[in-house]
């Protein structure tokens, strides 16, 4: 494929922009190579600036859940920014996308919105800490929550993916109070719970885990989780970012029965634009400014453009819901994938969750980091390359998770899984 043209625009973009990109999670540099620059998308497709076409697998790192420019998500955007962008005032808008969360989360008597899902779990973890007026937080080694200082710690997506789970930058002193375990070690949750409970103010994890590449948690493990946070007056923290309103309408914590203390949010529920957004039981809620005395604003929180984004993607997927598609199409991709790594005797590990999933090289059955870790990410570089090169837009790591939307068909399907076969047949 050409790529002349973005690597023109890199070369340029690495000048004035560190690495090149606003985020590291895009720079590929797991995979080698070079980024691509995006002209546009529409439904399941990105076109680049050298006007290659690509089935799109990441769609924004999950919050086009409904396909790239859906047109209902277009004209809210349109209609709101007509009105003007932002007014640093109080709109209804911000309560309708409130009463479409809680009524999709009950758990979410309360929300606050913010700008991105790095600014809700950031605001959390303080509330979660003001509330119990504790000051341990509990994270799961490969879990991410975005690059707050006190959770840069064994941190999953790009961090894991560059080899800095724990930045230069953080003080020692921003993550003392941080306590790192395990993903499903119910034995370390047990042990740390028995040992120091009476200090934690919250467990933090995702309830499936999109950023060491997908992980389920065992049922065990949440039963565990519920149980010893009740037990010990510590809060139990859901980071749906990723889950919300993908898994299910009431992500993760509606397809498993749980009922977290605190939900955090982002991606699907800003429709592509900058929302992100904390919640929870109200008389914990209650306690951030100016109700109480925990400190949170944000100059652009509640951005009517982005209000009517995410009210437009939150009422498509409540008035004409994808989840029987979205499953339908990600089993098919997860039965022509494991079909042809098998064919192709490559040893591979298929973790999946509705229409999230991680194709993972590794002969190791993947339920944590360490397992996760055994993956041939060389071997994941050659592959994404050459199912680049055949118009499949893969996430550009292995620890990361691919996202199927309501606008792949099964015409893409076969068109992934044909790329793959190739490639693997290619690679032997
Ligand atoms: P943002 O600050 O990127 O909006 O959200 C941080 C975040 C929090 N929690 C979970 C579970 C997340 O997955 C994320 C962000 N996810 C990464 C992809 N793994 C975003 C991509 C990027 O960093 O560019």
């Amino acid at each position: 494929m050409n790529r002349t043209k973005s690597h023109a625009a890199f070369e340029r973009a690495k000048s004035l922009i560190p690495g090149g990109v606003n985020s590291p999670a895009r720079a590929f540099g797991a995979v080698g190579g070079e980024p691509i620059f995006i002209s546009r998308a529409e439904g399941p497709y990105l076109f680049d600036i050298d006007g290659n076409r690509y089935i799109d697998l990441i769609g924004s790192w999950g919050p086009m859940i409904l396909g790239h420019a859906h047109p209902r998500v277009v004209a809210a955007a349109i209609e709101a920014a007509r009105n003007g962008s932002s007014y640093g005032a109080p709109t209804e808008r911000e309560s309708e996308l409130a009463e479409l969360i809680h009524e999709a989360m009950p758990s979410v008597e309360m929300v606050r919105m913010v700008s991105s899902g790095t600014e809700a779990s950031m605001s959390a973890v303080r509330l979660a800490r003001g509330y119990t007026g504790r000051d341990l937080i509990v994270k799961f080694a490969g879990c991410y929550h975005g690059h707050v200082d006190s959770l840069l710690v064994s941190a999953g997506s790009s961090a894991l993916t560059l080899g800095v789970p724990t930045s230069p930058g953080v003080p020692i002193g921003c993550t003392n109070d941080t306590v790192v375990l395990q993903f499903n070690d119910v034995e370390g949750l047990r042990s740390l719970f028995q040992s120091r409970g009476d200090k934690i103010a919250g467990v933090l994890l995702e309830p499936v885990v999109g950023n060491m590449g997908l992980v389920t948690p065992t049922k065990e493990f949440r039963t565990e989780l519920r149980r010893l946070t009740q037990q010990h007056g510590a809060l139990l923290v859901y980071d749906e970012v990723m889950t919300g309103f993908r898994l299910s309408p009431g992500g993760a914590q509606q397809m498993f029965g749980d009922f977290p203390d605190l939900t955090i949010l982002g991606k699907i529920v800003g429709g592509g634009y900058p929302v992100g957004a904390y919640g929870g039981r109200a008389e914990i809620m209650k306690k951030i400014m100016p109700a109480g005395p925990v400190f949170q604003a944000g100059t652009l929180s509640g951005n009517p453009v982005a209000m009517a984004a995410g009210i437009a993607t939150l009422k498509e997927l409540k008035e004409n819901p994808p989840y029987a598609k979205l499953e339908q199409m990600s089993a098919a991709i997860e039965k022509g994938l494991r079909l042809v790594a098998t064919e192709a005797g490559i040893p591979h590990q298929f973790n999946r969750v509705g229409s999230m999933w991680t194709l993972f090289f590794t002969p190791t059955p993947v339920v944590d980091l360490d397992t996760a870790k055994t993956s041939d990410t060389a071997y994941f570089g050659r592959f994404f390359w050459k199912m680049m090169d055949r118009g499949v837009y893969l996430p550009c790591s292995q620890y990361e998770a691919a996202f199927t939307s309501a606008a792949h068909t099964m015409t893409h399907v076969e068109a992934i899984v044909s790329a793959a076969k190739q490639a693997f047949q290619e690679l032997r």
